[in-house]
């Protein structure tokens, strides 16, 4: 990521709307504001004035300026409030990108200078992320706790109950020819090993799963035949996988393919998707009826079902509702509804088009991982990775202490796991900052944050 010179970028969302923010931060940003507004010099606070396109025409403008550090990223920053008019904002972009050292900023870029710049730390900036990208109070109280620096003092606590049972479980190590020097009771570092790792398993929850089996939620598609299901497989797929036919039992197979959630969903992670053959009272011949019986046998198995529905009116023969997991209810074909849908029980999505099937994703991804009680390792993958890891790092180290045994019989594999989950932890405590995770952090932000 380049961190050099003055960067720009739209900082608000996408599309139109009454007012819109440009960014422009960096060494550069004073001479940005001279050369386009009647601005000399400004200083800190709002200044009410007009942008001057190159063209001579000019538009009202107010700018906000900051003289670093005191600013987000710690540099002299202009904030720009224009007219929320894509095409204008554009052309303002292009013109400060014709001044010399002005390039469009990455996404993220803002944040990660804010962080270099000690403005902000990396778990801070990870909560801005998750504050930005946040669905529903859980992953607000994530973000806050990243914020405020209550989620690191959580990590620091279990990095040093870690690093403490290592230490001792290494002074035993040094001492393996004296029998009588047992530094810690094996019995004793198994429980404080379990508690630790029930706390972190606590953190990310059903992710702990994930990371540690590397095996993904799976979400089935299913419903009657021709409801629409393996063109909806395929475009919350982005890919023409399944075959789509108007003939009632096309799909005779269970298909399975990963479905990235992340990229729309920052911290959904990837889940399976799997598109099923129809459910209906009677099978067109014997390849259909067992596809029948494969859908049944899957749909029991799934931890997520999409019920798909044209008729929007969910007629439950299959019990679906009695089956005790997440139900999403999707009515399906939604370009053939006259009039507006009727959102309260089900979303509205065509597969034609893609209309809302970016809703039908976030309601997957909330589905998929009921994070009710979990903390912001719930939320952030990185914190989820390297939790993961640390869950793991003990599990091998407890896979070598005997139960009720007086001494460790491999004190050096146990203290390799310990040292596996401390290195894990490091990455969130700050110990670790290895510029690859640095990248990683400010690659899930958008441009303009
Ligand atoms: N108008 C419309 N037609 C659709 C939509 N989705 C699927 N279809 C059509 O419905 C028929 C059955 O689709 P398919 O995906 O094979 O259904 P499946 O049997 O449930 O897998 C095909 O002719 C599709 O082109 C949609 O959103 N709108
Ligand atoms: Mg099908």
């Amino acid at each position: 990521m380049p961190t050099g010179g003055t960067i720009a970028a739209i900082g608000s969302p996408p599309g139109q709307s009454p007012r819109s923010i440009i960014r422009i931060s960096g060494t550069d940003a004073r001479t940005c504001v001279e050369s386009m507004t009647d601005l000399a010099d400004p200083a800190r606070g709002i200044h009410i004035t007009r942008f001057q396109f190159d063209s001579g025409h000019t538009i009202p403008c107010q700018l906000i300026w900051f003289d670093g550090p005191r600013s987000y990223t710690g540099e002299d920053t202009a904030e720009l409030l224009v007219v929320g008019n894509p095409e204008l904002l554009e052309r303002i972009l292009d013109q400060l990108f014709k001044i010399p050292g002005v390039s469009r900023a990455e996404p993220g870029e803002f944040s990660a200078r804010a962080y270099l710049n000690d403005r902000l730390t990396l778990a801070q900036a990870e909560g801005v992320a998750l504050r930005i990208a946040a669905v529903g109070d859980q992953a607000l109280d994530a973000a806050a706790k990243l914020l405020d620096g209550s989620q690191g003092d959580r990590c620091i606590a279990w990095a040093e109950e870690l690093a403490l049972l290592l230490a001792l479980v290494e002074s035993g190590v040094d001492f393996t020819d004296q029998d009588d020097v047992v530094p810690i009771a094996p019995d004793d570092l198994r429980a404080r090993l379990t508690a630790l790792s029930d706390q972190l398993v606590a953190e990310i929850g059903n992710a702990a799963g994930a990371v540690i089996h590397a095996t993904q939620p799976e979400a089935v598609i299913c419903g009657m035949p021709n409801a629409g299901k393996s063109s909806l497989f395929n475009t919350l797929l982005g890919s023409q996988r399944a075959v789509v036919s108007d003939l009632a039992g096309t799909t005779r197979d269970a298909i399975s393919e990963i479905l990235d959630l992340e990229h729309d969903i920052p911290g959904a992670g990837s889940i399976q998707l799997t598109d099923l053959a129809g459910l209906a009272d009677s099978a067109i011949d014997a390849i259909d009826a067992s596809a029948q019986e494969l859908a049944r046998d899957r749909v029991k198995s799934a931890d997520t079902i999409i019920w798909c529905d044209p008729s929007g009116r969910f007629n439950d023969r299959e019990g679906l509702a009695t089956m005790g997991k997440p139900i999403i209810r999707v009515r399906t074909k939604a370009d053939l509804i006259a009039g507006s849908a009727d959102e309260s029980h089900s979303i509205s999505v065509c597969a034609l088009d893609g209309h809302r099937v970016g809703v039908l994703k976030r309601a997957i991804a909330d589905a998929v991982c009921d994070r009710t009680g979990m903390g912001v390792g719930a939320f952030v993958p990185r914190h989820r990775r390297a939790i993961g890891q640390a869950i793991t790092g003990i599990g091998h180290a407890m896979n070598w202490i005997e139960p009720g045994s007086h001494a460790l019989d491999a004190p050096e594999l146990v203290a390799s796991g310990l040292r596996d989950a401390l290195d894990a932890l490091g990455e969130l405590t700050g110990q670790i900052t290895p510029d690859d995770v640095i990248g990683r952090v400010f690659a899930t932000f958008c441009v303009g944050k």
